[in-house]
């Protein structure tokens, strides 16, 4: 029987910034309650939960304290309970986000594990001797700064891939696998729908840890190596499915950045028994430089469009591919490979048209739905996010202007992502002040005008989604990518013994034209879903005009 996440369309909700219930300027899990009909009229089947647990939230929940309590600003386990319950009433399952790559360092088992070289709980974290004075190696941590940190109680140094708040975890030490194991079974005999796995392709250390590379002025080594799809990766996984999720029947996403579509191959192959499907980051690296998020380069819509047919190609009828523009650590798509001025609406629109129509699981970000757009704030003071402060110290200290790496930052900073959702036009997030700066364009961006407007940026969402649920070719047909060298214009054809469906999408601002006779198999195709009211055709001659985006049925 086909699993069911192989017809589902996810939500991802970050929970600080979705819907505040009490007034004090984050969201909450009441907040998401009061919601769940809004995300049932749009159509979707599984609501994926950036974490809630408690966390002192030095990276918004993605350093856990406690994985067995729900952090305190959020709600209760009740609460959580009832979101459950609620969810379910309406045939929507919840995904729990799994973060097992580091934990808090005011968890119990780090607090117990730095305090003693003996303390049954030191083999919990990677501990290592510095040498001569300096750390064990020179790889950098993602949010600046060495990946190592002296802790003087017992004078040797722990491994954080992120912040100094989140120490790796050791799983080459049994016991704490098994407590992993149990804290996932603790949250699915709650009913939950699925795990989305942060960093789960980091687990593995190469247990030598050797220096990385040094990139072009950077001041660390590059030890991902290292630890991106380690050594005993796919071993872990497995036990992980044999003694856990093998037992229910759940989604599993694992987030893997610097895995290739081989590698994806043998993650997400069924027989293998690792993970369902994976988040890439390949199409959300091309418009950097190639060691650095922050050296932002235009995009290559040529690239992208090679990019989404390598994973399109590799993983059919092998593995699974997700599908996703967005999400909480990216900057907004509209702004990034749209245009988020005088042709958000329409641009908003191809986008997500062109990504829903491709194989596999597609991922919808809060607010994409409604075309939210990326931000800018004068202050540094107006930002939160760890990874972008952090980034910015560094880089004044090596002498980087004040201008450059704000321009940086209104390009790719996360925060893009995590302003309030713009429930209305005074923003409806909150009767308080939000934990951070709501976007002005509330006023004209909202989800009130987007429902009341039938042919809006929802509306377009909606129908994507009631088509995948109607049309199989979707879900199961092969995938053909036209025109591979056309600048502006993504063409790709989707395929069944039965039927064919061409699906054409304008990048740009130009009119482009396409001679009609090169792509279709005769001249009676429907059109399922478009971005303007009717299509524009000349004799042989359709002209793609700016932004446009339409999807024709052949029988
Ligand atoms: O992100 C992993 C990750 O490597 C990047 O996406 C990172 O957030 C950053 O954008 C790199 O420039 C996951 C979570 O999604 C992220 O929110 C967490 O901060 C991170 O892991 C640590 O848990
Ligand atoms: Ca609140």
């Amino acid at each position: 029987m086909e699993p069911w996440w192989k017809r589902s369309i996810v939500y991802q909700i970050y929970p600080r910034s979705f819907m505040d219930s009490n007034g004090d300027g984050i969201g909450d899990l009441q907040g998401i309650i009061s919601k769940i009909d809004y995300l049932k009229n749009l159509g979707i089947d599984v609501i994926w939960l950036s974490p809630v647990y408690d966390s002192p939230n030095d990276d918004n929940g993605y350093d856990i304290r406690n994985y067995q309590a729900i952090m305190q600003e959020f709600g209760t386990m009740q609460d959580l309970e009832q979101l459950i319950e609620e969810a379910k009433q309406r045939g929507i399952r919840i995904v729990m986000d799994l973060v097992v790559n580091h934990t808090s360092d005011e968890h119990a088992w780090f607090v117990e594990s730095r305090s003693s070289k003996d303390s049954g709980y030191r083999d919990y974290y990677i501990w290592r001797e510095g040498k001569e004075e300096q750390p064990p190696n020179n790889w950098g941590s993602i949010f600046s700064g060495s990946a190592w940190e002296m802790d003087d109680k017992t004078d040797s140094y722990y491994l954080h891939l992120f912040s100094k708040k989140q120490p790796d975890l050791n799983w080459e030490h049994g016991p704490l696998r098994n407590e992993i194991f149990d804290m996932m079974k603790f949250w699915l005999e709650k009913g939950i729908g699925g795990f989305r796995m942060d960093v789960i392709n980091f687990i593995s250390k190469d247990e030598k840890l050797p220096n990385g590379t040094i990139h072009d002025e950077q001041m660390y080594g590059d030890g991902s190596a290292y630890f991106m799809n380690g050594p005993k990766i796919h071993t872990y996984l497995r036990e992980m499915n044999e003694k856990v999720l093998n037992h229910y029947d759940v989604l599993t996403v694992g987030e893997m950045p610097g895995a290739s579509p081989e590698d994806a191959q043998i993650y997400t192959d069924p027989d293998n028994q690792e993970v369902n499907m994976i988040f890439t980051f390949e199409h959300m690296n091309l418009d950097s430089g190639p060691n650095e998020k922050w050296d932002v380069r235009p995009l290559d819509l040529v690239a992208l469009k090679r990019n989404f047919e390598k994973w399109q190609l590799a993983l059919h009828e092998v593995g699974w591919n997700s599908l996703y523009w967005n999400n909480h650590d990216q900057p907004r798509v509209v702004s990034r490979f749209g245009e988020d001025g005088a042709y958000r609406e329409l641009s908003a629109k191809m986008l997500a048209i062109c990504l829903h129509l491709l194989q596999g699981t597609p991922y919808i970000y809060q607010g994409e739905e409604i075309g939210m757009t990326n931000v800018k704030f004068d202050s540094l003071s107006d930002y939160r996010d760890i990874e972008t402060l952090n980034m910015y110290k560094e880089k004044r200290q090596q002498g980087i202007a004040h201008e450059a790496i704000m321009s940086s930052i209104y390009a790719k900073g996360r925060d893009n992502a995590r302003t309030p959702m713009q429930w209305a036009p005074d923003g409806g997030f909150t009767t308080g002040t939000p934990w951070i700066r709501m976007n002005t364009n509330t006023t004209f961006i909202n989800v009130e005008q987007a429902l009341a407007n039938e042919s809006s940026i929802f509306y377009t969402y909606q129908k994507l989604i009631q088509l995948r649920k109607k049309h199989a070719i979707i879900t199961h047909g092969s995938f053909q990518l036209l025109l591979p060298d056309h600048p502006d214009l993504f063409v790709y054809k989707r395929q069944t013994d039965e039927e064919e469906w061409l699906i054409v999408n304008n990048f740009s601002d130009r009119p482009n034209q396409l001679v009609w006779k090169e792509f279709v198999p005769h001249s009676k195709g429907n059109v399922m879903i478009s971005n303007y009211e009717s299509l524009k055709i000349e004799g042989d001659i359709v002209e793609v005009r700016p932004y446009e985006s339409f999807v024709l049925a052949f029988e």
